[in-house]
């Protein structure tokens, strides 16, 4: 068991008969650096400590990091493999397990071919994991279906720092730099709520005079704390990104030097922006123009600003969009590649970087590779000991992958480390795609919502009982230790793989003894790709404080800030597209009059399997909500706590109402965080953006009935 003792007890943490293992918050993108409190005697986890000393998170955490570690030993973990017999899932022996898999796999392969299999990933794992789930899918089992939840998460991100940057790393600059940022644009980021120990930050910042800009359509946690709200429409960013781009230019913020020296197409984003007055802006934004002028005077006066966003303008159907303007607000400002300066999104999942570059995406190899370019994959297929010719083609993404269901091209799907059937968009099309496929196998520690439709459900190690790597949100990879040995049978994600592949005769493939063994592949994988990780060794991780990518070689320093002398595109400069303005999938009709937003609370995480059984925080948020504006309530006539109907043209569901004066009176807010009857993925509108394939969560056009 690999061990990392507290090195400095800077608070005198250490409790006579335990130690302390130092590891990284198991949830969010921020990977807050924590200890685990473990009795030298018994090996029983007895709490966590933050760590001070990391330089991220400085000692910071959340209500969800704090109690993280109850759900190690909860006593709803799953220990046994489990398999349905007569619709109840009965506990079964490892080689049962392998063995019902092993024959539906060969079955339905020799049936329908090989890509009658499908992978459906997840990035809550670490890199080894992540980057061995496209293996798996690729040389395991041959199959182009591999898509994953991250999806559904940083798609958008990434395709839009793709156009404009020529790579995706989240964050263009280290997080302790925010400390000298004079102003922070942020759309769309309820970073209070969701990176809360990134706040801490903002303060120090504001101390020293640092302006705050929050673009929500909810005047949340953080929009509470700036200096300007614009309070938008959902679905609105690229016409408040273009207006304030507009303004930039009309007022003379515009850095020329650096657009004329590192930027290609200003001449052509100066015409597509013109007809964004303050006024135009205003009217389709709903923004008051005099909030659009000072924020952008604002902004444009700060000699060093930070544009940040999140969801709230990725999860678009015009998400790629939204973040290639935002990203060409800061090139215009010529802040990215400096000191406290650039552009960042808020990585969602604990991993959710690195989780997203090594090829768990249906088009993606590692490094940032591309499946469809043959250079491409000469390389990975060597590294992985296969011809090229046997490299699965690109598959679709997540949500596609139910289209081929309904299609029967897809018969089997194997989900490791995701909860579709909450956190997907129009939840009934899942949960039917899973009821018709043929066979399916959860990999999870709890009896997911989505583990329920499984046939086979196999019992993994949590992030405490094995180790790895993870990449945070600035790009900075570290490690996640092991604090114990794994609960009842359970299994690490790698070991199963091992354990499948083996039988469907790919064990020259696989067959890894040890996590090291994985990580040192994984970083030939990435040798010369754009997210290269080869030079970082886990020595050089625990002796750095994390190492960034990339980081070609092992005497390279690894690479903090980003794009310091030329952007990742074919001639080193970055680009500006012109982006015209897009009005969201579905708009308010007299059917539909309201707009229907989705998001986080600071107490759940994601589709809540892990938080929900935590009772602290279940008692601080035990069931979803609408948010609600006191005009609209007064308007149906209702009161805090009513229960309404809402209705989309996918379904309906009831839930009581919250009023709040921190909404916009014509938009509704739902948090996501439960299932079945109280998922709000119900309602949600699975329109994709056409490149990132990213569904449109934000926005949706909704009726509210009385019940
Ligand atoms: N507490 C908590 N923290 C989390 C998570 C969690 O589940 N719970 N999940 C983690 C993950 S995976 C992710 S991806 C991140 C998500 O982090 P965030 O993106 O910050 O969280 P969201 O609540 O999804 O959305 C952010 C804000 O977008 C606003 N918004 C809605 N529509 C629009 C729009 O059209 N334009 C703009 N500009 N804003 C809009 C919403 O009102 C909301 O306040 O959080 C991470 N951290
Ligand atoms: N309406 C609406 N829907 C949304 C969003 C929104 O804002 N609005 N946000 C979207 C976003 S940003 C995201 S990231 C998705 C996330 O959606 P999901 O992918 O459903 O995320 P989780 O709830 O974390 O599900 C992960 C599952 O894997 C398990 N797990 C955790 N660690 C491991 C591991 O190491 N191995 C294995 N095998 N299992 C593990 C957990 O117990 C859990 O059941 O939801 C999306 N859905
Ligand atoms: S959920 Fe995020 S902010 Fe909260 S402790 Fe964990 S890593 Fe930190
Ligand atoms: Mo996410």
């Amino acid at each position: 068991m690999s061990e990392f003792i507290v090195k400095k007890d800077v608070k005198n943490l250490h409790h006579e008969g335990e130690k302390l293992i130092s590891t990284h918050c198991c949830y969010c993108g921020m990977q807050c650096g924590m200890h685990i409190r473990v009795n030298e005697k018994t090996g029983a986890i007895a709490g966590v400590e933050p760590r001070y000393d990391w330089p991220v998170t400085l000692g910071k955490m959340c209500p969800k990091g704090v109690t993280a570690y109850q759900t190690i030993d909860h006593e709803e973990r799953i220990t046994k493999p489990l398999i349905k017999k007569d619709g109840q899932f009965v506990e079964a022996s490892w080689e049962e397990a392998l063995d019902l898999i092993e024959k539906n796999y060969k079955r339905l392969q020799a049936d329908y071919g090989k890509d009658a299999l499908s992978v459906f990933g997840g990035v809550s794992m670490t890199n080894e994991k992540c980057y061995l789930v496209g293996k798996y899918a690729r040389v395991g089992l041959g199959t182009r279906f591999v898509d994953y939840n991250g999806r559904f998460c940083m798609s958008s991100a990434a395709g839009g720092f793709m156009k404009t940057l020529g790579t995706d790393r989240g964050s263009t600059l280290p997080w302790p730099e925010l400390e000298h940022t004079d102003c922070f644009f942020m759309s769309g980021t309820n970073t209070a709520e969701c990176h809360p120990t990134t706040i801490q930050w903002l303060w120090k910042a504001r101390d020293k005079g640092a302006k705050m800009i929050v673009a929500d359509p909810r005047e949340t946690p953080t929009a509470r704390i700036a200096d300007v709200h614009l309070d938008l429409k959902a679905g609105t960013d690229s016409a408040l990104a273009n207006g304030m781009m507009h303004l930039l230019i009309r007022e003379g913020y515009v850095d020329h030097e650096y657009v004329s020296e590192r930027c290609n197409n200003y001449e052509d984003l100066k015409k597509s922006v013109e007809p964004f007055t303050p006024a135009y802006t205003a009217e389709i934004t709903g923004v008051s123009e005099e909030k659009i002028l000072k924020a952008a005077h604002i902004y444009g006066q700060s000699p060093r600003s930070v544009v940040m966003f999140a969801r709230g303008v990725e999860q678009q159907a015009k998400g790629v969009d939204n973040v290639t303007l935002y990203t060409s607000m800061a090139l215009l400002r010529g802040q990215i590649g400096k000191f406290a300066a650039g552009v960042a999104t808020f990585t969602g999942q604990g991993n959710g970087q690195g989780g997203r570059e090594h090829g768990q995406k249906s088009d993606a190899l590692p490094g940032y590779r591309k499946i469809d370019n043959p250079e491409h994959v000469k390389y990975v297929s060597s590294v992985w000991g296969i011809e090229p010719e046997e490299m699965p083609k690109a598959g679709v993404s997540a949500y596609e992958m139910f289209d081929e269901i309904q299609r029967g091209n897809i018969r089997s799907m194997h989900v490791i480390c995701s909860n579709p059937a909450v956190s997907a968009p129009n939840n009934e099309y899942i949960w039917d795609g899973f009821n018709k496929l043929d066979f399916m196998v959860v990999s999870d520690f709890f009896l997911s919502e989505t583990a329920e439709f499984a046939d086979v459900v196999l019992p993994v190690t949590s992030w405490a009982e094995d180790e790895g790597t993870t990449t945070n949100l600035e790009g900075r990879v570290i490690r996640i230790r092991k604090v114990k040995d794994p609960i009842g049978e359970s299994q690490p994600d790698w070991e199963i793989i091992n354990r499948i592949t083996e039988r469907m005769g790919k064990k020259e493939h696989f067959g890894y003894e040890n996590v090291q063994q994985i990580f040192d592949e994984f970083r030939l994988a990435t040798k010369g790709g754009k997210a290269d990780y080869y030079g970082i060794t886990y020595d050089r991780i625990d002796n750095e404080e994390g190492v960034f990518w990339p980081c070609p070689s092992e005497d390279h320093p690894g690479t903090p800030t980003m794009f310091k002398e030329k952007f990742d595109t074919p001639d080193g400069k970055a680009n500006l597209p012109s982006v015209p303005w897009h009005e969201p999938d579905e708009v308010p009709t007299d059917e539909y009059p309201v707009t229907l937003t989705t998001g986080r609370v600071v107490f759940h995480y994601l589709s809540g399997t892990q938080t929900r059984r935590i009772s602290f925080l279940n008692e601080k948020c035990p069931e979803p909500f609408v948010e609600m504006h006191p005009e609209m309530a007064s308007q149906y006539n209702l009161s805090d706590g009513d229960e309404v109907k809402l209705t989309t043209k996918r379904s309906s569901m009831k839930l009581d109402v919250k009023l709040t004066k921190a909404i916009r009176s014509d938009h509704v807010f739902v948090p996501y965080h439960w299932g079945k009857e109280l998922s709000v993925n119900l309602l949600t509108n699975p329109a994709l953006d056409p490149t990132s394939r990213m569904p449109e969560f934000k926005v949706c056009a909704v009726k509210i009935e009385k019940v």
